[in-house]
Parts: structure tokens; C-alpha cells; sequence
């Protein structure tokens, strides 16, 4: 693709500031840090890195709850330094895209506060979905819509005297109360936020939650009518003009700002309308996430998702991790076939090794595939889910809010191990604990063990990666199944490429051994191992 439709191809990389680099030792990662490990970023060959929310937060959900979208935090750095850190990455090579939270704000967002103090019946007020409760004293939440982390989707405001008046609504967590797209300040708003990021030379923003923000105003029980766009509050007809509009936005920049919608959607027509040439540049594909270790089903995932791409020009995006779903070296570990969509649980038996081979294998067949490719910091080093952190150290609102039954996130999100042989692994100069404890047996996993391993996950991220940047087949385009027998996935892309997975419990044989790129597993013997995947370089071409 020509520079302007980078995004049709891009790897993109998502760093996870908290967790990345500490470069000023109070343990949380800052930009300062990320600037640090730009060459790493470049080394590894990604053209974008996708920052999770930077702006001023109470970090009541990892700062998916913004307090300000035209600053950074100040635990992060400054919006001088964000300018800084942008224009160094396109020295090296790479862009950068923030993540803006349409859905909700924080409840320290000025707007949210001037609401409380206004009162019920102010304009203040319609920018959020404040309503009087139902029952004796409106002790009743106005309906029974539950929040997306558990237990109900309202709280009550109570003044500092403590008399109780109306309730807000939040499809998060209580810090987050939902905006009222319905409102003219709303949009306006978010546009200029978009202008604000895009005039300090961002290439692309992620839609957080995109499908929630337009809703019902009679606000109606769920499902208000059966079948798709009749959902109070998910996929609305609205939500086309909004983006519309931000495309527009976009587009005056140029070609090469891109929007990148979060859509849960699992129909995938309804999730097509939002990839109209008008509307987003591309989203999340979570349907190859959710996928098990399973031939059939990962095929017809990446057949419906290149089909329904094709009806309206779109590239596919490939996900297998993200900072809201269990790391994939220990998904791919378990029997169960539901992992990604199902809320975490504890205490689930996971065959680390096993997961290993299927996510360096999953990893291959991903890149392989025509579209682009998103990384979350520390797929690339293989990283398990951090199961048992001491409930204490806990911070995700999802823990809390089910009452400690789920888990919750914190254990994608652990900060990474890059040297030494305890914690913190060069994370952070110390003195202070790292915000969330890593464990103790991660010093085979830093990313400088790894380099030195040319047997390791980075070396092979990075030269998929490398290969998947110079060979002109890869990326966006078209591709070919070919005919390879029960649980084998093989397909070709142009002349020269082809990839083969191997999802059986045995051995199959491969062409000679010289025309093998790279395996996620050695073969042997010219037999691909199981829970494997190789590229190949077809006879006959350079
Ligand atoms: O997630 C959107 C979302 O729908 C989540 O509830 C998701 O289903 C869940 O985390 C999966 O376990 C986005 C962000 O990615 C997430 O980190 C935020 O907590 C959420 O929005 C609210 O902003």
C-alpha cells in the first residue's frame, strides 16, 4: 500500500503506559519510558504504536475513565513530552495512535462535576443520563440495565449531607457515567478533541466501546425489540452519522488518519455498516480472538471476516490479545473453547507449554493473513496471565464490582519484564514497587533474554515481522486456500508465500527443508509438528 493507506497493512503495537517502561522509578510507566525503548519498538518492525488512555485520570479503570482529553497524566509525563514522543517515533519510523473514550468520561471530568453541583433539571445535567429513581423515594434505579463489569448500570447521586437524589447511568464502572450523544456539546466536543490530537500529528485514533455511545432515550428494559439495531444502547442507527462525521474530520487531514473502531459485534453485517468507505477506516476483528485452537473454526473465522471486509472495501484486522483478555500463551493452554469473550475465572488447568507452541503458531497464521496485525505489549515475549496476584494488589474495577469472583484484567496487564533476573526486570529503576508485582520466574522471559535466543518468541515476532514488511505479498491482499487435508490450514499469498498451520495431534510432511522461512516450531525430519505453523517460500521464486 502507498504510505497514505499504511493502516490497510500495518502491525501495530499496543503500549499499555502504565505498564511498559518505568524511566522515573516511582513504578509506573511513563512516556519517558517509551521513549527509551523506541529502537526496541523499531527492532521489532512495527510501523504504529496505539497508546492506551494518557490523559489525567483517577485511573478508576486504567484511565478509560478521562479526566481531561487535551492533557497527560501527570504519572505518564506532559503534552510536551506526548509531542516529543510523537515526532521521535516518526523519526524512527513509527506512528502514533491515542485511544479516545466517546462512550463516558471520568467522574472527575469537569463536566461531570459541574453536573452534580447544578442539580437535577439543569443543562448541565443533559449531557449525562441522570434520572430520578423509581419506587418509594426513587430507591429503585430507573431500569435494570446492568453495567458491562457486573451489578447495576446506576448510582445514586448522594450530596454531601447525605440526602440521596437522582441516578446516572454508567454501562462501566460508577466513576464512568455515560455521555448523552444526543446532546450538541457532546459532539461538538469529541470532534475538537479529534482535531486536537490529529493537529499534533497523531495517524490514527481507537474508538473505545464504539458501539455503546448513541441510546434509547426512553431508556426501555433489554431488549427492547428482537433482531439487530433494536438494542437500546448497543450498534444504534446514530452512531453512523457520529462517525460520519468523524471520518470527515479525518479525511481533512489526509488519507493516512485512520479511525479504529472497538465494536463488539458478532454479526458481521451489522458490523460491516461501520466499515462503509464513509465511516471507519477499519476495527477490531474479536471473532479471530475468540477463536479455540480448531481448525474448522479458526477457517470460517477468517473466511466470514475476509468476506464480509470485501463486500465493502475494508481491510480485516487481526487481534490475539488485548489489555481486556487473558494473555494468549495461557488461553491457548486450555480446553476451553470460549476463552476470550467469557469473563475470567479462577483456578482454570492451563498447559503453558502447550499454549506456547499454539500462540507462536496462532501468531504466524495471523501475520500471514491479508490485513493488518495488532501486538499488545508483551505477546511478543510470550507472557502468560498472572493468575495469582495477591488480591490486595488488585486494581481492576471488574474484580471489585463482581465481588471478587472475576478475576478482573490486571493479569494481561502486569508490567514487562525487560532485563536482569528479578523483579522488576529493568521495568523501573526503582525504589518503588511496581504497581501491579510481577512474578518470579519471568527472567528467561525479558525481552533481553529473548534477543539472544534465536529460538525465543521476540526472535520469531521479529522476523515475521521483518518478512511480513519486505515481502511485497504480505500485508493486505489477496490470499488462496490450498487443499492441505483434515485440521491443516495452508494458503498461499501471491506467488512466492505460502503458510501452512498444523492443528492435528501429528506430524505432517512439508515441502524440502530449504524452503521452510520459518516455523513457529523447528520440523522435523521435513514433518511439520504438531500445534505448529510455517511460512514457505514456494518453488520456483526468489
Ligand atoms: O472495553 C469495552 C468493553 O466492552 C469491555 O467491557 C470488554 O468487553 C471487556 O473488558 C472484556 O473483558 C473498553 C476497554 O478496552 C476497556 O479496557 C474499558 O474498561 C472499557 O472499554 C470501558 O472504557
Amino acid at each position: 500500500p502507498s504510505d497514505a493507506t499504511w493502516w490497510r497493512s500495518a502491525t501495530i503495537y499496543q503500549v499499555y503506559p502504565r505498564s511498559f517502561a518505568d524511566a522515573d522509578g516511582d513504578g509506573t510507566g511513563d512516556l519517558a519510558g517509551v521513549r527509551a525503548r523506541l529502537g526496541y519498538l523499531r527492532d521489532l518492525g512495527v510501523d504504529a504504536i496505539w497508546f492506551t488512555p494518557w490523559y489525567p485520570s483517577p485511573m478508576a479503570d486504567g484511565g478509560y475513565d478521562v479526566a481531561d482529553y487535551r492533557a497527560i497524566d501527570p504519572a505518564f509525563g506532559t503534552l510536551e513530552q506526548a509531542e516529543a514522543l510523537i515526532a521521535d517515533a516518526l523519526d524512527f519510523g513509527i506512528r502514533t495512535i491515542v485511544d479516545v473514550v466517546p462512550n463516558h468520561v471520568s467522574d472527575a471530568h469537569r463536566w461531570f462535576r459541574e453536573a452534580l453541583a447544578a442539580g437535577p433539571g439543569s443543562p448541565e445535567r443533559e449531557r449525562f443520563w441522570f434520572r430520578d429513581g423509581v419506587g418509594v423515594d426513587g430507591a429503585e434505579p430507573p431500569n435494570a440495565w446492568v453495567s458491562n463489569f457486573s451489578g447495576p448500570a446506576w448510582s445514586r447521586v448522594v450530596r454531601r449531607d447525605g440526602t440521596a437524589e437522582q441516578w446516572y447511568l454508567h454501562l462501566f464502572s460508577s466513576a464512568q457515567p455515560d455521555l448523552n450523544w444526543g446532546h450538541p456539546d457532546v459532539r461538538d466536543e469529541y470532534e475538537d478533541v479529534l482535531r486536537f490530537w490529529f493537529d499534533r500529528g497523531v495517524s490514527g485514533v481507537r474508538i473505545d466501546s464504539a458501539a455503546l455511545l448513541a441510546k434509547d432515550a426512553t431508556l426501555p428494559e433489554v431488549p427492547n425489540e428482537p433482531g439487530p439495531g433494536g438494542h437500546p444502547y448497543v450498534d444504534r442507527d446514530d452512531l453512523q452519522e457520529i462517525y460520519r462525521s468523524w471520518r470527515a474530520i479525518a479525511e481533512s487531514y489526509g488519507p493516512d488518519r485512520a479511525l479504529i473502531g472497538e465494536l463488539w459485534l458478532p454479526d458481521s453485517e451489522r458490523f460491516a455498516r461501520y466499515l462503509r468507505p464513509d465511516v471507519l477506516h477499519t476495527a477490531f476483528n474479536f471473532d479471530y480472538l475468540s477463536a479455540a485452537w480448531d481448525a474448522d473454526r479458526l477457517r470460517t473465522s477468517i473466511d466470514e471476516t475476509l468476506a464480509v471486509h470485501r463486500t465493502v472495501g475494508a481491510p480485516a484486522t487481526w487481534v490475539l490479545s488485548n489489555h481486556d483478555v487473558t494473555r494468549p500463551v495461557t488461553r491457548f493452554g486450555r480446553d476451553d473453547t470460549t476463552f476470550a469473550f467469557e469473563r475470567k475465572r479462577f483456578g482454570i488447568p492451563t498447559d503453558l507449554e502447550l499454549g506456547r507452541r499454539r500462540a507462536r503458531a496462532a501468531a504466524l497464521l495471523a501475520m500471514a493473513l491479508p490485513g493488518s496485525y495488532y501486538i499488545y505489549q508483551g505477546e511478543e515475549l510470550g507472557l502468560p496471565e498472572v493468575e495469582d496476584i495477591p488480591p490486595a494488589r488488585l486494581q481492576d474495577p471488574m474484580y471489585f464490582r463482581s465481588g471478587g469472583t472475576d478475576p478482573g484484567r490486571d493479569g494481561c496487564r502486569v508490567p514487562m519484564p525487560w532485563s536482569g533476573d528479578a523483579p522488576p526486570y529493568g521495568f523501573s529503576p526503582g525504589p518503588a514497587a511496581s504497581w501491579l508485582p510481577q512474578p518470579d520466574d519471568w527472567a528467561t522471559l525479558t525481552a533481553e533474554a529473548q534477543s539472544a535466543d534465536p529460538t525465543s518468541m521476540l526472535s520469531l515476532y521479529r522476523m515475521a515481522l521483518l518478512v511480513r514488511r519486505t515481502h511485497p505479498a504480505l500485508g493486505d491482499g489477496p490470499m488462496e486456500w490450498l487443499d492441505a487435508g483434515a485440521g491443516v490450514l495452508a494458503f498461499t499469498r501471491g506467488e512466492g508465500f505460502a503458510c501452512v498451520a498444523n492443528l492435528t495431534d501429528s506430524p505432517i510432511a512439508l515441502p524440502p527443508n530449504d524452503q521452510v522461512w520459518l516455523a513457529s516450531t523447528p520440523p522435523e525430519g521435513g514433518r511439520l509438528p504438531a500445534d505448529a505453523a510455517a511460512w514457505i517460500r514456494l518453488p520456483g521464486t526468489a
